[in-house]
Order: C-alpha cells, then structure tokens, then sequence
C-alpha cells in the first residue's frame, strides 16, 4: 500500500470510530462515588461522596473528562432519602450545575426490615403494596426529573427449599409489575434486572433474562429487560442472551461491570475483555442489520478499595475503546464468511478487531471533543482527587450504599 493509500485507508477507519464514538454513551452510578464494602465491612475512602451533590460533582468530573457520561443514576433511598418528591428543584440545580442529567431511576426494594421476606414478591400483602409504593413513587419521580427508565432490582427470594411458593410469588411479582407499568408516562420505560442468587441463596425470583422476559412482557409493552452483565453463572454466554433478547426486541439495557467468581463488580474489562467486545460487537451487528433498538448502556460499579472517581473514569474509558474495536469488525465481510463457513477466516476477522490498538484514536476523538486525551493523566494533573480528600475528609463512613 502506498503513503497515500494508507492515508487514505487511516482516515476512514477514524471515520468510523468517530462515529461510533459520537453515539457512545454510558450513565454511571451514584452509587459508584460514595462509600462501599462487603458483607464484611467497608474501608471509607475520604475523597469519598456523601451527598448528592458531591455525587453530580464527580459525575460531571468524569463526563468533563471521558465526554461519554452525560447522565447519572440515582438509587433512590441512598441519594434521595426522603424518597424524591421534595428533592427534585435540588436535584435539578445540581444537573445544572455540574452538567449532568439524571439517569434511571433505581427504588431500592431491599434495605428496610419489611423486605426481610421479600417487596414485591413478600407473602404479606401489606408490604407488597408498601412496596409497589415506592416503585409508584419512584416513577412519578422519574416523571418530575424528566428521566426515562425506572430500573427495578429486587433482591427477593428465599434461602431454604419449601420455605416459600416460588408459583405464588410468580403472581404476585406479575401483579404488581403490571400495576406499576399502568403508571409509567408515554415516554417512560420499565427496566427489569435479574440476577441468579444473592442475596438470597436457595430461590432468587428473578433469576435469569427468560424470568425477567416473561415478566417484563406480563407487565406491559414499555417493559424491558436489563443485563446486569456481573448477573450470571460463570461460563454462561451472555452475548447469546443479547442476541435473543434483540432479536425479540426485549432488550432496555445494560448494567456493565466485570466478574470473576459472582457479582463482583469489578472493573468493565478487568478480567475479560474479549466477552465485553463480544457483547458491544451483538449491538454494532443489530444495528447494521436494520434492528430498531433503544438499549441504555449504564455501568453498575462501586469499587471498595480503588479510588472512585478513577475508577470510573478508567472504566469508561475501558468501555469507549472496547466500543470502537467492536465498531471496526466488517460486518459485510463477516456475514459474507459466516455464510460460507469461512471459520478461521471469520474469526480472523472478527478477532483482528479486537486485537487492533484503537487508543491514540479513541484519544483523539476525546481531545477533538474538548475532553482529555488521556483522561486519567488528566484528572490526576487536575489535583480533583486531592481536593475532595481534603474537602469531604473522610466523613462518607456513615453514608447508606452497599455493606
Ligand atoms: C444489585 C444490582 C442492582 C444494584 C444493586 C445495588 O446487585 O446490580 O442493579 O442497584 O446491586
Ligand atoms: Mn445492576
Ligand atoms: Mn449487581
């Protein structure tokens, strides 16, 4: 290939990423700035978020940064204690503010002591409405913040066999899914997680996306499901899910983090980059094929001991590039060779992608946005860290979030 060729040839592949990267957005989670650990404590980190303004702060740290994160999500007891309706002037100065958006809106049906047994799937009846309640409350709130998806997760199931109706809390879940999709709003969208265990080790109620499908049809045309991607059996092929749930149209979205061993929240890319590459590259294939499709990518990560805002950042940094490669498989020439069961070729091209070096291009793409080449250069250059250390000093141990 001659000077010029290559040129040529460079220039349309940073077309490409461009544009892949123009449409690339990823919410990241309130939840991810504040205070977090296991079951078997927490290490407070001062730098650490505890209100909800220090929260839109980091957010519109990494969005300055990444130019990916426009929105973030809210839990809805931890950020917004009063359960909403008060808060929202707050909450919009603070999207002002800092230049970030609220994302979906997360109820939390899990840490109070009436959900010991279960919310929306709890054998009394009184705490399952209590529980549609708040579901209700947090859809008017999306409502009122001009947010689109509610993101239900319920932690609901049960340790020991014959403890509990598995059937019985299949109704009941069915019921109030319904009566909480009759509420949405037109533009509104009902987003149903699973996850296979934990916390609850015998029975989860919804365990995996065929429960979640069924439920989220049961409740209503605006239902759809969320991959957790950290949600599943280790060894199970996830992508496989994604091209069922988009071939039925099912899919809402994505919570994105990595995994070893369970849901572990561990940095997208961590530990498997090619699977993230293999699911980014189902959604780059739908949309070549024509498929309609509305699927929100948000990250779903708390780091206990990395530092928070760099985390973020380095994870969607992480999902930016992973995005592009996905982008640059041929999708004509890898139907053109699955059609002829041209294996090794169709894998050389779909594996070529993912070994191409796209971060210089990524970088430009950023610098051509007005945000970092290098974002975590950048954020460390900027002192930001240091200065929410100093600042917030430490007083996130008490804050509610995980553990
Ligand atoms: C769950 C699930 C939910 C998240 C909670 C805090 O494991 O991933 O999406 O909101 O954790
Ligand atoms: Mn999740
Ligand atoms: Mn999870």
């Amino acid at each position: 290939m001659g000077r010029v060729d290559m040129k040529q040839g460079e220039s349309a592949v940073f077309e490409r990423v461009c544009a892949a990267l123009d449409a690339f957005r990823i919410e990241i989670p309130s939840w991810g700035f504040a205070n977090t650990g296991t079951r078997f404590g927490k290490f407070a980190q001062a730098g650490a978020a505890t209100t909800i303004e220090e929260k839109f702060a980091d957010a519109g740290q990494v969005n300055r940064l990444t130019g990916a994160t426009p929105t973030l999500a809210l839990h809805v007891l931890w950020d917004l204690p009063g359960g909403g309706a008060h808060d929202v002037a707050e909450v919009r100065a603070l999207e002002r503010r800092y230049g970030v958006r609220t994302g979906s809106i997360n109820p939390n049906l899990f840490q109070d002591q009436e959900y010991k047994f279960g919310s929306l799937c709890n054998p009394d009846a009184a705490v399952r409405e209590r529980a549609l309640d708040h579901v209700i409350k947090s859809i008017e709130l999306g409502q009122q913040l001009g947010s689109r998806d509610v993101s239900l997760w319920l932690a609901d199931g049960s340790n020991y066999p014959g403890t509990q109706s598995m059937r019985a809390r299949i109704g009941w879940l069915e019921e109030a899914l319904r009566a909480a999709h009759g509420r949405l709003a037109p533009e509104q969208r009902l987003l149903v997680e699973y996850k296979p265990f934990e916390p609850a080790f015998y029975h989860t109620d919804i365990a995996d996306w065929g429960m979640a499908t069924e439920l989220a049809r049961a409740a209503g045309p605006q239902a759809r499901v969320l991959v957790d991607t950290g949600h599943h059996y280790a060894g199970q092929n996830i992508e496989q899910i994604v091209a069922w749930l988009l071939h039925t149209g099912m899919l809402g979205g994505f919570h994105f983090n990595d995994r070893r061993y369970a849901d572990d929240d561990l940095t997208l890319g961590s530990i498997d980059p090619y699977q993230v590459f293999r699911i980014f590259h189902e959604i780059h294939a739908g949309k070549g094929d024509g498929l309609e499709m509305d699927v929100a990518f948000m990250i779903d990560q708390s780091h206990n001991l990395k530092g928070k805002v760099e985390a973020m950042v380095q994870t969607v940094v992480t999902a930016q590039e992973i995005w592009v490669k996905a982008a640059l498989v041929d999708g004509v020439e890898l139907s053109r060779l699955q059609n002829e069961c041209a294996l090794v070729e169709a894998e050389e091209a779909f594996r070529g992608a993912f070994w191409s070096d796209v971060r210089p291009m990524v970088a430009a793409w950023r610098e051509k946005h007005g945000a970092a080449g290098d974002p975590l250069k950048a954020l460390r250059e900027s002192g930001y860290v240091e200065k929410i250390a100093r600042e917030r000093g430490g007083r996130g141990a008490a804050v509610a979030s995980y553990a």
